[in-house]
């Protein structure tokens, strides 16, 4: 799947771009019917609070998932990160953020790159993400939140911040955000599961907890160009994936030809 020039130029002038029902239902329902195997799954990658045991995610879903492997080189989400980074990318990050119904997960303002960039060693913000929608996503189950055109000003100042149960997060002070906000205002991608939301790396973003009866889980690639490769990292694999090869896209129905049984994708 190509984006139209209008739609570049929107990611470029905005830092993101919006694409309501990207994935079908029944797309989508593959995906979901792996959530409980891999919630229940004891391994490192599966990020619970360490008091409550509500589940915060998951990372790196690929090695245990084929389903998640296919959604990983799906061309749907691969040929726009070749035309808006220009180049051939890899998997630095992959991971699912659950926001369980009236749970307690938020995450305060920051950029993702300069985590990416204090933790990791990734040299330039040439860097995306994709998030999918795994449930329908309203005002109320702690959608994410972005500045538009906040990418523009590049890495901003942030301080690391230490979140129970996460690595710590680069920051951003609430001067910064106000200043950024009355520019260009605060808006939230909501939408039906299925739909998907392309970011900058340097896109200001947050989000509030699910305060609602409904759940929210979310799938995030973040695929960075080969030849902006970490170079120094200080985290587990599956927070910085230290495999630098190019993702190949699969062909277009590889979720519901091989999301069930094992397959290629791996
Ligand atoms: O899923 C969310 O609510 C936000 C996740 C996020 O901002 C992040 O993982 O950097």
């Amino acid at each position: 799947m190509k984006l139209s020039k209008s739609q570049i130029e929107t990611f470029n002038r905005d830092g993101f771009l919006f694409l309501p029902e990207l994935f079908s239902e029944a797309e989508i329902n593959i995906l979901k019917a792996e959530l409980p195997k891999i919630f229940s799954m004891d391994r490192e990658e599966i990020e619970r609070d360490e008091s409550s045991e509500e589940i915060r995610g998951a990372f790196a879903m690929h090695e245990y998932s084929t389903a998640f492997a296919a959604l990983l080189r799906h061309p749907r989400l691969l040929e726009p990160a070749h035309q808006i980074l220009g180049s051939d990318v890899y998997c630095h990050q992959y991971k699912i953020i659950t926001k369980q119904a009236f749970g307690h997960l938020d995450f305060p303002w920051h950029q993702d790159f300069a985590s990416w960039h204090a933790h990791d060693g990734m040299p330039e913000p040439k860097a995306m993400n994709y998030a999918v929608f795994l449930d329908d996503v309203n005002e109320f189950n702690g959608p994410i939140a972005f500045i538009p055109g906040s990418h523009q000003q590049g890495e901003l100042s942030s301080i690391p911040e230490a979140l129970p149960g996460i690595t710590p997060l680069y920051t951003m002070s609430v001067d910064t955000i106000k200043a950024l906000a009355e520019e260009n205002g605060i808006v939230s991608p909501k939408g039906a599961a299925g739909s998907a939301v392309f970011f900058h790396s340097c896109m200001a973003h947050t989000s509030a907890p699910n305060i609602s009866p409904w759940p929210r889980n979310i799938v995030y690639l973040t695929c960075n160009r080969t030849d902006n490769y970490i170079r120094s990292p200080t985290r587990p694999h599956y927070y910085a994936s230290r495999t630098f090869e190019p993702i190949r896209a699969l062909p277009d129905n590889c979720l519901s030809k091989w999301g069930h049984d094992q397959s290629p994708a791996h």
